[in-house]
């Protein structure tokens, strides 16, 4: 009796604990995002009005969230990928469906882009669009100038790609993004191929592209150009819009004398749309909802535009964002300018790895 009465027991206060820490998890989200990509309040915001405690880690390429993501319990509740990357993943079944329901605020999303997202969500069913932009060039105006000169072609990629001038960048410093699924594919284009050649002739000549100018470059990473750029460690920096107007703004907060510009060059640019999205073994569903629902209010959308300097999604949000972001071109692109951006592609998983190893090659100088 005593000992069915202490198994009792026993197995009571585990279920007990067994439902508090259910209770607890669903009071705790968490949430893979890019670096540098939220406000500085969204999250505190989020929790003072649902008491939900959010858990928030960084990455700076797709290559990190899909290898993590591909393993299998990444212990997420919520990520951001690019939806060229998410086309492939919605396939290996790595997302489960948005219930809509739980997302009123749907209706404030840009219906255009959202047929738009269809190439890679067919019906939006398990991603909601978060922020886009376009991959282009940030540089140190004055530092650029002494090194080539006032004609420096700032709007050409021949700014690197063109031996003669980046050999001359190269004291002031210059970072390539760590992303062969994108720096490959803006070599490709700049040759005149299409972004997803799977020509081997044409894959080798944009890796001699690289190649050539491998000297020249000092570095490959994803993120840190930003600060780099903004306390004038480099002078040019291949990177996403919104991290180069971030640096423009730190570069000024600093009045260092720094002066950052960002150009999509004339012969055009790739351009990326970040998705949220609920990975199929999430344990907080509910809270991912909630918080995709909270990001998709027009007030909280355009607080984290104005912060990062990336466009968003959400059409009921441009009127808040800033004027002077609203109407700036490398930010919200003119038509014109949409119409030479290319938006990156679905790689098959082959391409995706020769790009891969190629681009080791490259980092190496071999
Ligand atoms: N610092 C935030 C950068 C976000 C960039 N997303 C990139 C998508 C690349 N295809």
């Amino acid at each position: 009796m005593m000992r069915f009465f202490g198994k009792t027991l026993l197995a009571l206060s585990l279920l007990g604990a067994i439902a508090g820490a259910a209770q607890a998890d669903d009071k705790v989200l968490h949430v893979y995002n890019w670096s540098d990509y939220i406000a500085s309040d969204t999250l505190e915001k989020f929790t003072a009005e649902t008491g939900i405690k959010v858990v928030y880690d960084v990455f700076d390429s797709n290559e990190t969230l899909e290898a993590k993501l591909l393993a299998g319990q990444s212990g997420y509740d919520l990520v951001v990928p690019s939806n060229n990357f998410m086309a492939k993943q919605i396939k290996a079944k790595v997302y489960q469906p948005l219930d809509r329901a739980q997302l009123p605020n749907w209706k404030n999303l840009n219906k255009n882009l959202l047929k738009t997202l269809e190439v890679s969500d067919p019906g939006n069913q398990f991603s909601v669009p978060y922020m886009w932009g376009s991959v282009g060039i940030g540089y140190n105006l004055a530092k650029v100038k002494a090194a080539l000169g006032d004609d420096a072609p700032v709007d050409s990629w021949d700014l690197l790609f063109k031996p003669e001038n980046i050999e001359k960048l190269k004291a002031c410093g210059v970072s390539f993004l760590d992303s062969p699924t994108e720096m490959l594919p803006i070599a490709l284009h700049y040759l005149g191929y299409p972004t997803d050649s799977k020509n081997a002739k044409e894959l080798k000549e944009a890796q001699a592209l690289f190649l050539k100018i491998r000297p020249s470059i000092s570095y490959f990473h994803s993120s840190k150009y930003i600060s780099d750029l903004a306390n004038g460690n480099i002078c040019v920096a291949v990177g996403y819009s919104g991290d180069m107007y971030q640096a423009k703004s730190r570069a000024k907060d600093a009045k260092a004398g720094v002066e950052v510009k960002y150009s999509i060059p004339q012969e055009g640019a790739g351009t990326f749309f970040d998705m949220l999205a609920i990975p199929a073994d999430a344990g907080n569903v509910e809270g991912a909802h909630a918080f995709i629902n909270f990001l998709m209010r027009p007030e909280i959308m355009a607080a984290i535009t104005n912060q990062v300097q990336f466009p968003n999604g959400n059409s009921a949000a441009t009127p808040l964002v800033d004027e002077v972001l609203r109407t700036d071109p490398g930010i919200y692109p003119s038509d014109a300018v949409m119409d030479k951006l290319y938006v990156f592609t679905d790689l098959p998983a082959g391409l995706q790895r020769t790009m891969t190893r190629s681009w080791t090659r490259i980092k190496s100088g071999r």
